[in-house]
């Protein structure tokens, strides 16, 4: 039943694309007639369509997204929005689109209160063990809230602006809100090799919850240092994959139902605040369109946060 109501849905979906195609179709009769007059080069031609493909692209997901919301109000890594695009060919160009929730990582941004004045201690923890889980010295969670506090008091292991202003270029610490996770390379421990293998982790957009349905091995055994009670244990690997294989079969349509998955899990949900850190649900979508026409190459880099069926798109550059 599920099978076929999958099935259906990718029907829609390549319908929307057809449509999409169309239009893209005539934006570039409409430029053509206009790369006269503005006597472009065809580097800048190709590039300019390349963009409006792109542009077709995230205008597909945006439609996917928006169905989605009529359908149901949890989000999985199997609905029409998260599910993996083939390129999409059309002819004198190719679209690919990436589409996932900002959700499934954890909120740099929540380290510290939203007065920015001290650390949030069930979150720092969370990250602290993420650190962990990826090998990095778990001391770079202090020198991120550092950068985000807005004080200039150094926390142990952590960096303030005594530390930014004695390097060859120097400069303050931001003790203020990321506005992209690209700024992270400049708090100290941030090596190009840290950044490349925290990035696909931690974002600064989310509602700060860990969508349950999306969540990777990684995120989902960090969420289990943001409890209490100490003595309840730790989501190992093998429990992380069995809350993956899990809802692969399950979606988790209310929190609560993680305690299905297993005693341990069950213990965890009732016993400790690890509640707080969970949703079922995205907020935040990253959306990431590329348009190759004649071998120019543009992409939109964008996120967009969903209420209701409205997206309001947050980020967008193009690349
Ligand atoms: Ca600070
Ligand atoms: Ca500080």
């Amino acid at each position: 039943m599920r099978e076929r109501r999958a099935g259906d849905r990718g029907v829609a979906l390549l319908i929307t694309l057809m449509i999409l195609v169309l239009i893209v179709t005539l934006v570039w009769e409409v430029f053509r007639v206009g790369a006269r007059a503005a006597q472009t080069g065809a580097y800048g031609r190709d590039s300019i369509r390349a963009e409006i493909v792109a542009e077709a692209g995230v205008a597909a997901a945006r439609i996917a997204l928006r169905e989605d919301a009529g359908d149901n109000d949890y989000d999985t890594l199997d609905e029409i929005w998260s599910r993996p695009v083939p390129p999409i060919d059309l002819g004198e160009g190719t679209i690919r689109i990436v589409v996932e929730d900002e959700e499934r990582k954890i909120n740099l941004n929540r380290l510290v209160l939203p007065n920015g004045n001290a650390p949030d201690d069930q979150r720092l923890a969370v990250f602290r063990r993420l650190l962990e889980v990826l090998e990095i010295d778990p001391s770079l969670a202090d020198a991120v809230v550092d950068w985000l506090d807005n004080d200039d008091t150094s926390r142990v292991g952590g960096a303030e602006s005594s530390y930014y202003r004695s390097l060859p270029f120097s400069y303050k610490a931001k003790n203020d809100f990321l506005d992209t996770v690209d700024e992270l390379r400049l708090v100290r421990g941030v090596t190009p090799e840290v950044f490349e293998k925290l990035r696909p982790f931690v974002t600064v957009y989310s509602s700060g919850k860990v969508n349950l349905n999306t969540a990777p091995k990684q995120v989902l055994m960090a969420l289990s240092a943001g409890q209490d009670a100490a003595d309840t244990g730790e989501i190992g690997e093998s429990t992380a994959s069995e809350i993956i294989e899990f809802r692969k079969e399950k979606p988790f349509k209310k929190i609560e139902q993680i305690g299905n998955v297993g005693m341990f899990l069950s213990d965890l949900y009732k016993k400790t605040r690890i509640r707080d850190l969970m949703d079922i649900r995205g907020t935040a979508f990253h959306v990431r369109s590329t348009g190759e026409v004649a071998g120019t190459i543009r992409t939109i880099d964008s996120v967009g946060i969903r209420s209701g069926k409205t997206i309001q798109w947050r980020y967008w550059r193009v690349e």
